[in-house]
């Protein structure tokens, strides 16, 4: 009985704790050529960008811009996340992006191609990795000039996210 109190306590202390919904968002400039293909998968190029938060992930838009001529139908990018999540934003342009220049965030301005809320719940804090690739031959090469991860999370609840993202390995 003694216990079960002290637990309803504990529950009730963490319930009142006040929830401050933060968002902060991570830019990076990394003008990444992506070479045009030789016909089929052409060269994968990525890019890392180092996100300092001690939090974890409530939700997260990613945005993605793309300097290409006519062709970002020929493209593929992905985002890995800090505990190495990948998802695959931009497949081919079939998410409303537009053939030359696509420049917008996932998933209010383009429709990702995979789910974006696998991320909900990790830590937001490490190595975030972009990743891309030309399926076609034509169109010379593009280059992502500019990608931001904006991640939106409670300031009242902490994480160490190494430690959390080995632990988390265990059981996925
Ligand atoms: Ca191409």
């Amino acid at each position: 009985m003694r216990m079960i109190t002290a637990i309803a306590v504990v529950l009730l202390a963490a319930g009142l704790a006040q929830a401050e919904m933060q968002t902060t968002t991570f830019t990076d400039t990394p003008n990444l050529v992506i070479p045009d293909s030789p016909g089929g998968a052409g060269t994968l190029v990525t890019s890392t960008m180092d996100i300092a938060l001690d939090h974890y992930i409530s939700d997260i838009r990613v945005y993605i811009a793309v300097d290409i001529d006519e062709w970002s139908s020929d493209l593929r990018i992905w985002v890995t996340s800090a505990w190495q999540t990948q998802v695959e934003l931009f497949f081919i342009a079939e998410g409303g992006e537009p053939a030359t220049d696509p420049a917008g965030w996932y998933p209010t301005d383009f429709t990702p191609h995979e789910d974006m809320t696998v991320w909900h719940g990790e830590g937001g804090g490490g190595t975030w990795t972009i990743a891309g690739q030309d399926w076609s031959q034509g169109g010379g090469d593009s280059v992502i000039t500019e990608w931001r991860v904006e991640i939106t999370y409670d300031d009242a609840v902490a994480n160490e996210a190494t430690t959390f993202g080995a632990l988390k390995a265990l059981f996925d």
